[in-house]
């Protein structure tokens, strides 16, 4: 046969999978395999002859093909997060993470990959009774998610925070681990993300006696033992005013514990064992406190030893745009046995332990997707031919790419930067100002990461053609797990808010704590001559945050909240960039491309909320406009 009869022939498709080279052959030469059916003998027998008769012009179509993009090994393919783990691990700890990872990475990319996709594919499937008519309200997850826990258990995802092997470093190991994990997951990080919250909190309550059972669960590497937990903060009228949503009731029982009475509007993960929730504590005459003070924290468990529901009621499984792997319900309290952990009305500052750590993971999250993003349509524009050449010989397509790796770099970075004081935190080696900067970082890492890795993760997409936007290749999945990053554990506006919150907590000490920070990075990174563009930037937009924090001290609680947002910007921009793609770009082994990484960090307006107050967007006057322009007054 001529040889593009024999290539026209290989594009046979049998279930919609391409036959391999010696079936093909199999089929053209020898005619057709006896180990089909009749059926499929006759049908595949019409498609050979058709195929035989093809002409020339539309084998040579069929022979083109898209190149699958791929990553390998995550962790060596990641030169940024080597350098900085070479950079500031001691070199024993480095030596041993090194292995560590390693190894995690070959394991990620052979064997958690596959089953994350499972997780894509077998979404939780909710049955509320069984054929019976029983009501059993059971949320039934796939093979691959049951795995994806006992994995997580297996490789300490967890543990490593609170085992604190590696001193302060365990933390920053811990989260590198999970961020490489992260885009494999299957969804997962979800759950691990609450099950550190919890774990962070009751270790904040000192391990009381009552929780000291369920502290091992968490933090066990025991795949048997491990549990999840749930964080259940948001009721039908709450959403982020937890503080006047809450509605649910705990009844003081004469053993001491309470029962819980309510409706949870989004729980997350709601096939984890145990959670963490907000009630309010009712009187003898059943009367509650209202707002904030009114509320407490719960710890309860799903299920008791037999499997059966803590007095709760599914209603039904969230319909989501993504994190689909994932089961988010709602669930009706209805006497749920639970044990107050928090001091009465301290319910709010109790569970901000957790929610700062959750805040972290989905910095994690951002970090990681973006990553994944990025590295896949790196891998596509080595193989992608358009236009005559490489996707990667056209400099517009990788200048598109270069932008996206910049804004990677500093999320990378700056969310180093969080973990390194979290360790440092919980170890007791954090410094007053350390511990400020740390409180601060928090907040503006969550809402700037998470509207950087939604803008990346579209931007990223784009960059396959219409492949992005096909489901089967995996990327609009990535697309829409990642749009829930700016949403879930406070948006992106009541992050701004807490920002003002530890600014205003702090009496404005934590400003000087950032701008000292920032200052001293600056000094490290004047002596590299090719960074002085970049410093002198960052020195005129401190310069500018300065004038505007002068100005605002004046100013009413209007004008702070209007700029809550562009400020927040404005401190993610300067920190992220100038101190730590200069800092790290002024190291002696840094590489021309870490020096270009800060240049370009420089080219952004780098502090936005300067220039709006110098076009005046902060003023009643621009509320009232705002307003009318929303709602089309004239
Ligand atoms: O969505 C959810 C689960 C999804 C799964 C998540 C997985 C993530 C996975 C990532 C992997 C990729 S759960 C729902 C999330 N909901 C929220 O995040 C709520 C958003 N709303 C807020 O954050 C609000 O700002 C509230 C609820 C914190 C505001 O409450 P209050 O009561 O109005 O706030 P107050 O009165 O200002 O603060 C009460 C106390 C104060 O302490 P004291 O009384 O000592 O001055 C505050 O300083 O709480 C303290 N506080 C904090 N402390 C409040 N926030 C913080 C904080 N962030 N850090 C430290």
């Amino acid at each position: 046969l001529p040889l593009w009869r024999l290539s026209a022939t290989c594009k046979l498709r049998q279930s919609g999978h391409l036959l391999p080279w010696n079936s093909c052959q199999m089929l053209s030469v020898k005619g057709i395999n006896t180990t089909v059916g009749q059926e499929q003998q006759a049908s595949l027998k019409g498609q050979v002859l058709e195929d035989l008769e093809m002409h020339p012009a539309r084998s040579e179509t069929e022979a083109l093909f898209h190149e699958q993009p791929e990553t390998g090994n995550q962790y060596l393919e990641d030169t940024l997060l080597r350098s900085y783990l070479k950079t500031h691990l001691p070199p024993k700890v480095l030596e041993e993470v090194h292995q560590d990872l390693e190894r995690f990475g070959n394991r990620l990319h052979t064997k958690i990959q596959p089953l994350s996709r499972e997780c894509e594919l077998n979404p939780p499937v909710f049955r509320q009774y069984d054929a019976w008519g029983q009501r059993v309200d059971h949320i039934y997850t796939c093979s691959a998610w049951r795995r994806m826990k006992e994995i997580s258990a297996e490789e300490g995802l967890i543990a490593e925070a609170y085992e604190r092997r590696y001193s302060n470093w365990s933390r920053l190991y811990q989260a590198v681990k999970l961020y490489l994990f992260s885009s494999s997951s299957g969804g997962f990080n979800c759950p691990l993300a609450m099950t550190d919250g919890a774990a962070k909190v009751i270790e904040s309550l000192g391990i009381p006696g009552s929780l000291k059972n369920a502290f091992d669960h968490l933090t066990t590497r025991d795949p048997q033992k491990f549990w999840t937990s749930g964080q259940w903060m948001t009721e039908r009228r709450g959403g982020s005013d937890v503080a006047n949503g809450t509605e649910t009731v705990a009844r003081k029982q004469p053993d001491g514990s309470y029962r819980l009475y309510g409706f949870k509007w989004f729980t997350s993960a709601a096939d984890s064992d145990m959670t963490l929730t907000l009630a309010r504590i009712a009187d003898a005459e059943g009367q509650c406190t209202q707002g904030s003070r009114g509320l407490s924290l719960f710890f309860l468990r799903v299920r008791d030893e037999e499997g059966k529901l803590n007095s709760i009621q599914v209603q039904r499984l969230k319909d989501k745009l993504g994190t689909r792997q994932m089961a988010t319900a709602e669930l009706w309290l209805q006497g749920a046995r639970a044990e107050l952990i928090s001091a009465e009305g301290r319910g709010v500052a109790a569970i901000s332990n957790m929610l700062n750590i959750t805040r972290i993971h989905n910095v994690i999250g951002a970090v990681a997707s973006m990553r994944r993003m990025i590295s896949l349509s790196r891998d596509y524009a080595r193989k992608r031919v358009a236009f005559g050449k490489l996707l990667k010989d056209h400099p517009l397509h990788m200048q598109t790419i270069a932008r996206m790796e910049v804004q990677v770099r500093g999320a990378f970075l700056l969310l180093m930067e969080i973990v390194r004081l979290l360790g440092l935190a919980e170890t007791n080696l954090a410094s007053e100002q350390e511990q400020l900067l740390l409180r601060l970082l928090v907040p503006v890492a969550k809402l700037y990461t998470g509207k950087q890795a939604s803008a990346v993760a579209v931007e990223a997409m784009e960059s396959f053609g219409g492949q992005g936007y096909m489901e089967d290749t995996g990327l609009p999945g990535i697309v829409r797990d990642t749009l829930v990053l700016s949403i879930w554990e406070g948006t992106t506006n009541i992050l701004s808010l807490d920002v003002l919150r530890s600014l205003i907590k702090s009496q404005g000490q934590v400003m000087a704590v950032f701008l000292s920070s920032v200052q001293k990075k600056l000094e490290l990174a004047s002596g590299t001559e090719e960074l002085s563009p970049a410093v002198q930037r960052t020195r005129e937009a401190i310069g500018s945050l300065q004038q505007f924090m002068a100005g605002a001290g004046s100013e009413q609680a209007l004008t702070m909240e209007l700029a809550a947002r562009d400020f927040s910007y404005s401190l993610a921009r300067i920190y992220t960039g100038r101190a730590l793609l200069m800092e790290h770009a002024a190291r002696p082994d840094a590489s021309s491309t870490d020096v270009y990484a800060a240049l370009r960090w420089c080219h952004q307006e780098l502090c936005p909320v300067a220039a709006e107050s110098a076009r005046g967007s902060y003023g009643g006057g621009a509320a009232l406009q705002d307003s009318a322009l929303v709602f089309g007054n004239s």
